[in-house]
């Protein structure tokens, strides 16, 4: 017997159905983050990465242009088993050599690339808006700027993703999830902390303003803690969020790295969940603050996976990561993370749910911790290898990307 027959027979005998498990898994899509593969630069602006957030580490072969981004995505991408969309920022528009275009101009037409590149893989595109980086970013202040000329630049610019976001989804088929994150707040205590919400909220009516198809292209608002050095007020906070989401009728999108060190998303999807038709995820590892680490198979993944299966939201739920770390292999920071989100959701599948409920129901809180900490140590393994085999993927993924390195990204120097 095979060891995935073994492991198939275990998981039997708790009630679990691993071929199930397996065949739900395939299905489920995860929108990769393109910009850990060139620490969030993007090619329209020579502006340095501003927002509050950062990507820190310097390792070679970074991806300077998009032949060499694409190049990489299709490298990572061949390591990564499952169903996968390309997530896209609004700094990666290609241009035409000398062409100057200011994110308020954006068009389809400077994306025709990513198309050509997503129709080709048969991919669906996710996309957001880039409200960082960038000349026009004053004072730290973009959709909440007091100044009507900044403000209006950034209202442009949202209302041109959302233009791109509707072409995306005409072109590859697949509806696109557009995030709105803005890094807007203050260093310091400010004197008005309902200015810059109205303004935002505003900012946002007349984004949303403009005619699009909703069943095509899915508008996610992300909210925030504190940036660095916008540590004392962030315009787009929690409830913020979640309240312009809720009367706008767009989706609510929680970033894992986004909350107070011991709050979590695990216990925040339940909820979102039942005020909600869809709710969106970004997935990342923050280490003391949103530091935007590789994703692990840790304990939180874990359980952010399993509120997603056991409430039978695979298909509510936008799954995406977003981590930047410079300091390693980018692909293999890429497959790292991506792999571990897929593996959180395969051993989420694995798990004798309704026998888990009903031990909390009948409130037999003994047998369930019992229960709960035996699953750790099922042949969860030998389900994943065989998923990895079935993929067609290598389960060894760092000696070929070892490959890639001395064979593409030594070279660019
Ligand atoms: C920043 C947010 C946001 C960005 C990306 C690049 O704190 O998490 O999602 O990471 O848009
Ligand atoms: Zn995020």
């Amino acid at each position: 017997m095979s060891r995935f027959e073994e492991a198939k027979r275990i998981y039997a005998q708790i009630g679990v159905d691993a071929e199930a498990a397996l065949a739900a898994l395939q299905d489920v899509p995860v929108s990769v983050h393109c910009w850990q593969g060139d620490d969030v630069t993007g090619f329209d602006s020579p502006a340095a990465l501003s927002g509050g957030i950062q990507t820190t580490g310097n390792y070679p072969g970074k991806a300077r242009t998009p032949a060499e981004l694409m190049a990489d995505i299709d490298k990572a991408f061949s390591l990564m088993p499952g169903k996968k969309k390309l997530n896209l920022h609004a700094c990666y528009a290609i241009f035409d050599d000398g062409e100057i275009v200011g994110r308020d101009k954006l068009e389809p037409r400077h994306f025709k690339a990513w198309v050509d590149f997503a129709k080709a893989r048969g991919m669906g595109l996710d996309f957001n808006p880039t409200f960082f980086s960038h000349p026009m970013v004053k004072n730290d202040l973009t959709l909440s700027s007091p100044d009507e000329s900044v403000r209006k630049y950034w209202v442009e610019h949202g209302k041109a993703c959302i233009r791109i976001s509707e072409y995306f989804a005409n072109e590859t088929g697949v509806p696109c999830v557009m995030n709105i994150w803005i890094p807007d707040g203050y260093k310091d205590i400010p004197a008005d902390r309902l200015g810059p919400r109205a303004r935002f909220q505003k900012s946002l009516d007349e984004i949303l303003s403009i005619p699009y198809d909703k069943t095509k292209v899915y508008v996610t608002l992300e909210s925030k803690v504190f940036g660095i050095g916008l540590e004392s007020y962030t315009v787009g906070s929690a409830e913020f969020c979640l309240s312009y989401s809720a009367k706008a009728g767009i989706t609510p999108l929680m970033d894992n790295g986004h909350y107070h060190p011991t709050e979590v998303v695990s216990d925040k999807i339940s909820s979102l969940l039942l005020f909600n038709d869809n709710i969106a995820l970004h997935v990342t590892r923050p280490v003391r603050w949103d530091s935007d680490h590789v994703v692990l198979f840790d304990d939180e993944t874990k359980e952010i996976a399993k509120e997603i299966v056991r409430n039978d939201a695979l298909s509510r739920v936008f799954i995406a990561t977003d981590y930047f770390d410079a300091s390693i292999n980018r692909l293999s920071a890429w497959v790292t993370g991506v792999r571990n989100v897929q593996k959180a959701l395969l051993f989420a599948l694995l798990q004798p749910n309704e026998k888990l409920r009903a031990l909390q129901d009948s409130h037999d809180m003994t047998a369930l911790l019992v229960m709960q900490e035996e699953m750790k140590t099922m042949p969860f393994g030998d389900v994943w290898n065989e998923y990895l085999e079935r993929q067609g993927v290598k389960a060894d993924y760092l000696s070929e990307i070892r490959d890639y390195e001395e064979k593409v990204l030594v070279n660019r120097v």
